[in-house]
């Protein structure tokens, strides 16, 4: 065992020392590899062949200029990334973020997830990520499409439905993949569908795409709590990130009767005692796209008209994770929830944390929750839905077929379940029940390990 921890330990050393600038790339590298060991005790032929190195080094990184001219007529300048990480398992998939914060190191950690996150869905999915510092916040339509248009001018050259297949993630939705898919359209002279998912179900899309992040992760937890004799049916339930995951995170909860008292976005949160108002939520982010406080003071409004007391309070700056919560569902970024904040939820009784964001939580809240015997569901298992979708949006791509809302929504059910299962399974034949983290890592690096040892070293 110690012997097995010792080629681990180098491989995280070396990943440190080559890229010393990417903090978030170590430690997605280092929580993966830190549950390893077991496995590779048992197939010491990955060890052998190199797996490990050859599983933290992108097969291709692709950084790029982009340059576009705003509003005012002057000329700005972005970076655009995409690093198309492992393609054993099927072309490279995976997500663009547009955010200030993307550089390499960020879209690396995102890519090295998704190979394991898409091997779980069992669909034929390699794994990428892709991005730029570019900020859509208070970027006009017209500002947002000239940016999308250059950025695709360059990343049309490197993907396509057999090699990489882009989608959304922060701050890409369905108005930024309708620029790119218009633009690679018009560049390649041809309706390649299937470049690109997370497209409108009018013209190439998936019905149920849209949901599918926040429905999964909440269909997980719903296992989670399974395990434990609970369901979400009168629970309390907080959602940071008031963005795609976290609406439909929201909306699946509710549906599912639980009670969602807070949603949050980079400025504050905000509490609803009356259960956050869905219809309002989706109106202020995903039609004015404003910010959370809008919400708040549209809810006043309202409460103060029909003269009954206000239910709901703004918390500019503040901290979502104070509030005692049954079940926590973080949903807006990396990062968000750390070691204090799980010993407060902890104290407060939480009993089921699921991950619709990427690695939100720091590894202290990750090792406080398991600690605790809080069953924790970790983001490469908890909001692969998303993917998965994706990877359904590309089969009727390929068969020219259009499945129903109902006929997705059970498939993303059924994969969700499956990858549940395959987790604890995986975490009781290494003889740690109940550790989805491990079961996640394990189950999702095999499949992968097996592929690449079968395609020889490439
Ligand atoms: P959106 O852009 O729709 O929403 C992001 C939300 O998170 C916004 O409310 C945003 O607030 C908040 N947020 C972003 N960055 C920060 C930050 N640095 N600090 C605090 N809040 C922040 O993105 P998604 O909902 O699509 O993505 C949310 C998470 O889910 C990400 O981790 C993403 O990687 C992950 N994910 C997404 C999938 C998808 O299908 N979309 C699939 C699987 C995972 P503000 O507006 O103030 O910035
Ligand atoms: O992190 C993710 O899994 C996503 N942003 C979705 C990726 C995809 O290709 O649908």
């Amino acid at each position: 065992m110690s012997q097995m921890s010792n080629v681990l330990d180098a491989v995280v050393a070396r990943v440190v020392a080559r890229d010393p600038h990417e903090p978030e790339f170590h430690q997605a590298v280092r929580e993966v590899l830190g549950t390893l060991s077991p496995a590779l005790e048992r197939h010491p032929e990955y060890v052998e062949a190199g797996i490990l190195e050859r599983l933290v080094e992108p097969e291709r990184v692709i950084l790029f200029r982009v340059p576009w001219v705003d509003d005012a007529g002057h000329t700005q300048v972005n970076r655009g990334f995409r690093v198309q990480f492992n393609s054993a398992l099927g072309p490279y998939k995976g997500g663009l973020r547009f955010h200030p914060s993307v550089n390499l190191g960020i879209i690396k950690f995102l890519g090295f997830e998704q190979v394991l996150k898409n091997s779980l869905t069992g669909l034929p999915l390699g794994g990428g990520k892709g991005g730029s510092d570019f900020d859509p916040h208070g970027r006009s339509d017209a500002e947002v499409m000239r940016f999308a248009q250059s950025f695709m001018t360059e990343l049309s050259r490197h993907i396509g439905e057999q090699v990489d297949v882009p989608a959304g993630d922060i701050g890409v939705g369905g108005r930024e993949i309708g620029y790119l898919f218009g633009q690679y359209k018009r560049l390649n002279n041809s309706y390649s569908s299937g470049v690109l998912t997370g497209k409108n179900p009018e013209w190439g899309g998936s019905l149920a795409r849209t949901q599918a992040t926040g429905y999964g992760t909440v269909i997980f937890a719903q296992e989670m709590l399974r395990g434990r004799g609970l369901s979400f049916d009168g629970r309390r339930v907080t959602i940071s990130g008031a963005g795609n995951v976290a609406i439909y995170a929201t909306a699946k909860a509710q549906a599912l009767g639980a009670h969602v008292q807070a949603v949050s976005d980079s400025s504050g949160y905000v509490v609803d005692e009356d259960g956050i108002d869905l219809e309002l939520l989706r109106q202020v982010k995903e039609v004015e796209r404003a910010r959370l406080s809008v919400y708040a003071e549209r809810r006043a409004a309202s409460s103060a008209a029909s003269g009954s007391a206000t239910a709901v309070r703004y918390v500019a700056g503040g901290n979502i994770w104070d509030l005692p919560a049954d079940i926590a569902l973080p949903c807006a970024t990396q990062n968000e929830l750390t070691e204090a904040d799980a010993e407060t939820l902890i104290r407060n009784g939480v009993q089921v944390v699921a991950e619709g964001a990427n690695m939100p939580s720091t590894p202290g809240a990750l090792a406080a929750f398991q600690a605790a015997g809080v069953s924790f569901g970790p983001g490469k298992a908890a909001n692969a839905g998303g993917v998965a979708v994706s990877g359904l949006e590309m089969a009727q791509n390929a068969s020219r077929d259009h499945w129903t809302f109902e006929q997705v929504e059970a498939k993303l059910t059924d994969i969700m379940v499956a990858i549940h299962n395959t987790c604890l399974a995986t975490a009781d034949e290494y003889g740690t029940p109940g550790n989805y983290v491990l079961g996640a890592n394990i189950a999702g690096f095999t499949k992968v390990a097996r592929t690449m040892l079968a395609h020889g070293v490439i």
